[in-house]
């Protein structure tokens, strides 16, 4: 008998559910055409997961500049390298976030499409280069790292690179630009109070039921860098990827989900909150996520816990919200913590918002299998070898995608 598959394994504790259909709106209108759901589904959708899964960030007006620190060439010489400040100012206060990018040397008529997307850590740790400023702000304890009392330091210089192949991306004629996420809000249950949030409220005032957290402020920071970069020089702002992996590919696809610049959107691992449906309550569930990161969500989230039946959407709806622009869902097969069967479900339930517009979903009907990503259509799956994380062979589809769709201009 041969072994069933790791992410089948599981497959005997998910309970029967259904799931919000994604082209019925609250009132019962069957939504049928690509107008209707831009004009009534698509806007009703956001709303929900403004108001129960990732809050709102508040309203105010915020004047967004930014300024070319440095610019260099790197990368043996491939690439022009520039380090962006984005300041960000309210009434109350101003605060900024630090903007790498890389570009490919030469000119492209429209300019180069972009992959945009937060890192984990702090930019210095996206490539060993020597003259990127090891970030002086709040950063999660990781001795492996060497970040300790929640300050980087140069040990940590080029530790995720395997994360972010640069040289790789440049080759495929794409720039490629990331902000450490704790510029924006540091990822810690206390902290993310201190970041950008703090241009609407002082972190004495207490969130409101519905107020972001801290994805939706991580989502919100990647927007005010879209303002800047779509009109840097050399950057094609039609051409815009956001990428995300793990809790910042839950960020990227709700980045995406908001703001229609974005011309592509792909989720690497990003499982619970994420591509994952979270009806089939295997590996992280919504209570586990609320535990364990209470300031990722907004508040009324927490009463999904353990009754995600309750739940006004599930996360194929999230996905759908990139329609009509190319999707990517991507899953380990040994990530079982973030549901790979449940992000493939998700994605699938996401294709007939797609076929409004006469696009193509996916080829396959179950889980494909492992490295054989199908990817011919608007959107596109795979499941790699191995455990949680976003590796070269990642990139190297994320890339062939995004060239495939982009190659036109
Ligand atoms: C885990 C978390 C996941 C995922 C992951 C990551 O601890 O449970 O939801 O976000 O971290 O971001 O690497």
């Amino acid at each position: 008998m041969t072994q069933p598959r790791a992410i089948d394994r599981e497959e005997h504790n998910v309970p029967p559910y259904t799931v919000p259909d994604v082209l019925t709106t609250v009132d019962g209108v069957q939504v049928t055409t690509a107008d209707q759901w831009q004009r009534l589904r698509r806007p009703e959708i956001v709303s929900l997961f403004q108001q129960h899964v990732y809050g709102i960030v508040p309203d105010a007006a915020v004047r967004v500049a930014h300024t070319v620190l440095a610019e260099d060439s790197a990368l043996a010489d491939t690439a022009s390298r520039r380090q962006i400040r984005i300041t960000l100012t309210t009434a109350a206060r101003s605060t900024s976030m630090d903007c790498l990018l890389y570009m490919p040397k030469g000119k492209q008529a429209h300019g180069f499409p972009l992959f945009l997307g937060l890192n984990f850590s702090g930019n210095h740790t996206v490539s060993s280069e020597s003259d990127i400023p090891i970030t002086d702000r709040w950063v999660r304890n990781q001795p492996e790292i060497g970040t300790l009392g929640n300050r980087a330091s140069e040990a940590g210089r080029g530790v995720m690179a395997s994360r972010w192949p640069l040289q790789r991306i440049i080759g495929a004629g794409c720039a490629v630009a990331t902000i450490y996420c704790g510029d924006l809000a540091p990822d810690d249950p206390e902290h993310w109070l201190d970041g950008v949030r703090q241009l609407f409220r002082d972190s004495q005032t207490p969130r409101t039921p519905g107020e972001a957290g801290a994805i939706g402020y991580w989502a919100w920071g990647l927007s005010r860098a879209v303002d800047c970069l779509e009109a840097e020089p050399g950057i094609d702002p039609q051409r815009i990827i956001v990428i995300g992996h793990s809790r910042l590919g839950k960020t990227a696809l709700w980045a995406g989900a908001l703001d229609q610049r974005f011309a592509m959107v792909i989720s690497n691992n990003s499982g619970c909150g994420g591509a994952a449906l979270s009806r089939r309550r295997v590996g992280e569930t919504v209570a586990a996520i609320n535990r364990q990161f209470p300031h990722w969500f907004c508040e009324r989230f927490r009463a999904y816990d353990d009754n995600e039946a309750k739940l006004p959407v599930d996360q194929h709806m999230l996905l759908s919200l990139a329609a009509p622009r190319p999707l990517y869902v991507a899953s380990a097969e040994e990530d079982l913590w973030a549901d790979p069967r449940g992000e493939f479900v998700s994605t699938k339930l996401a294709e007939p918002v797609y076929a409004l517009f006469g696009l193509r979903g996916l080829s396959h009907r179950d889980v494909p299998n492992a490295e054989v990503p199908d990817n011919a259509g608007d959107v596109a799956y795979h499941v790699r070898m191995g455990p949680h994380g976003i590796t070269d062979y990642d990139w190297q589809q994320y890339l062939a995608f995004a060239n495939r769709h982009f190659r036109q201009r």
